[in-house]
């Protein structure tokens, strides 16, 4: 009552997030005798990322034909040379490769918008390995009448490890826009799979005059004459138009290898599809079944019941859109790759002179409950830790707010396991809340005091906390089950007016009455922080602009618990992180010949 009381006062005059200090003696911090002392310093600007993939610099967008090749990944991206937005030159595809998704060299672009099938934009698409090992991309061409278009490009030099050159035959467009769809509605090509029939099947974005949104399917024989199906693969009137359409294979529930079409076979098999929903700016997946004899897919489950695909589940409940998968067949896994745009007003970002970043490589695969994806930072990421702290068991009050000192806190990896000792006190939430936990995120914030929880981060804070981020959880209980909410609250990230800083949250399917404890892991990077609630479960990737960040402050890290019990802190990781080699000068591969104007190796 006495912590109820003080935090009640607390809230009357504060203006920043109003949380009682118990002492970080309580802790007992263990630094890492290997402690590596190599500066962490972000040389672009506060806001630029140190090991989120960016180009060098200006615009860039969608994630485009991600694949691995002969021991190399390739990364394409939407992207703009001409400046730092999208709408102030027709889009090419950039290029980097890898040998570890995580250093990465910068190519010249693969595609230009050079030809009269995308004269006027080189837009998304993606790569397909045909059985021969070679490459090929199908993407959208936005051609000199602005109809979309369906092109093919190929390697100029397949035993080019690099893959630096690419040609676009001449008899392109090898899918046209169809008569019955709205010509500036027909777009991104996924990539392409083999049925038993030998036939190639390509899905593609559409929108039907008559004003359904769809993704098509196409076939072919040999990637240049395609034949459309008379069903769709999906048609809704509900949910408009659906960009960025991914059809993949999962390993059985619980798995954590990858399939791609060629290596997924039986009746048994479970296949995800994602939709980017233009109207929302989201992506939503659902699992289900798909027969190449029909070329049908079936969710396992559909309680809207009219393929509305804002009821599927979302990859990341956070700022995030247009994702795409590649199956590395290097590491046997399926990795997810998605873009985080800016969320300051344009003249900040041309200011900045780039804009636009990419999540952390995503390891994913099926649940055991076969329901859901859970979702992993690549392992690579982890070669990038340095400087690490680590906590044995604690306790962090009601009310109490503990900071986790010995890593720089604007370029971090956090784990951490909260257990919960007692959920008698859960809030209770009616079944209005329940549909929509973003708002709930919103009205039930770090601040207000809750039974179980909030407690959780909060990053990128400032010294005196007046800007932080707050990652953290909420226990309700509904019906007589407990909901877990996760959250990332954004309000006080900055003291910037001119940000978009909104709620993100969704609720985290875990028993938490059998579990009583959930993990959360947080990727800070000077403007991201992507976060992942009960191992996976949950992902929220939000973007902002501390302001202290600019003047030269330094970020701090907390941990918090504003609920009414004690929340024990049964595991403490975290690291500083080095900067990544991300496409800057002097720091390619050193194979690299031939880069960007600027980027000579
Ligand atoms: N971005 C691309 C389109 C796609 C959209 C253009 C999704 O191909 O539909 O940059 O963000």
């Amino acid at each position: 009552m006495a912590g109820h009381h003080r935090l009640a006062v607390c809230a009357a005059v504060a203006v920043h997030l109003c949380l009682l200090l118990s002492p970080s003696s309580a802790l007992r911090w263990l630094s890492d005798p290997k402690a590596d002392s190599t500066s962490t310093t972000n040389s672009h600007g506060s806001f630029r990322t140190a090991y989120h993939f960016q180009p060098t610099e200006n615009w860039q967008n969608d994630p485009n034909g991600p694949m691995y090749y002969n021991g190399k990944y390739h990364f394409f991206y939407q992207y703009n040379p001409f400046g730092a937005t999208w709408g102030n030159g027709n889009l090419s595809w950039g290029h980097s490769v890898s040998d570890d998704l995580v250093n990465w060299s910068a190519l010249d672009n693969a595609m230009d918008p050079d030809s009269s099938f995308d004269i006027n934009g080189v837009w998304s698409g993606s790569a397909t390995i045909l059985p021969d090992g070679t490459p090929v991309f199908l993407y959208t061409g936005i051609d000199a009448d602005n109809n979309q278009v369906q092109n093919v490009a190929f390697p100029k030099n397949a035993s080019d490890p690099l893959l630096r050159e690419w040609v676009k035959p001449s008899y392109n467009p090898v899918i046209p826009l169809p008569d019955d769809i709205v010509h500036d509605n027909f777009r991104d090509p996924s990539t392409a799979w083999r049925g038993a029939d030998g036939l190639w099947r390509v899905a593609v974005s559409a929108k039907f005059k008559t004003g359904a949104g769809t993704t098509l399917i196409y076939k072919s024989k040999d990637f240049r004459s395609w034949e459309r199906n008379a069903e769709p693969l999906y048609e809704s009137w509900v949910a408009g138009m659906v960009e960025c359409p991914d059809l993949f294979p999962v390993a059985e529930p619980g798995a954590e290898n990858g399939l791609d079409f060629a290596s997924a076979n039986g009746a048994g098999v479970r296949y995800v599809l994602k939709q980017s929903v233009m109207e929302t700016l989201s992506d939503y997946y659902v699992v289900g079944r798909y027969d190449d004899a029909s070329d049908n897919f079936t969710p396992a489950e559909d309680a809207a019941g009219d393929n509305d695909c804002r009821t599927w589940q979302r990859f990341d409940y956070g700022h995030v859109y247009a994702s795409k998968s590649f199956y590395d067949a290097g590491k046997k896994r399926r990795v997810l790759w998605s873009w985080a745009n800016e969320s300051d007003p344009e003249p900040n970002y041309i200011a900045r002179g780039w804009s636009g970043v990419q999540t952390v490589p995503r390891k994913i695969w099926l649940a055991s409950d076969g329901k859901q994806l859970l979702q992993w930072p690549i392992e690579e990421i982890e070669s990038l830790r340095k400087n690490r702290v680590g906590l044995l068991g604690a306790e962090v009050n009601a009310g109490g707010m503990n900071e986790i000192i010995g890593v720089a806190g604007a370029q971090a990896d956090v784990e951490v396991v909260f257990e919960i000792p007692a959920l008698e006190h859960a809030e209770n939430l009616d079944t209005n809340q329940l549909l929509d936990p973003q708002r709930l995120c919103g009205e039930k914030g770090a601040s207000v005091q809750g039974g179980v929880g909030p407690f959780g981060l909060l990053v990128l804070a400032s010294s005196d906390l007046q800007e932080h981020t707050s990652v953290f959880f909420r226990v309700f209980r509904h019906d007589g089950k407990y909901k877990v909410l996760m959250c990332t609250e954004l309000r006080r990230s900055t003291t910037r007016a001119d940000v978009y800083k909104p709620p993100y949250g969704g609720f985290v399917d875990i028993d938490i009455e059998k579990t009583r404890s959930i993990s959360l892991r947080t990727l800070i990077d000077h403007s991201v922080v992507e976060s992942y609630g009960g191992g996976g479960r949950t992902v929220i990737t939000a973007r902002a602009y501390p302001e202290h960040a600019q003047t030269g402050g330094s970020s701090h890290l907390y941990m918090f618990n504003n609920g009414t019990g004690v929340v024990k802190v049964s595991k403490l990781e975290a690291w500083e992180l080095k900067a990544a080699t991300v496409n800057v000068a002097g720091g390619g591969l050193a194979m690299v010949g031939s880069a960007r104007g600027g980027e000579v190796y």
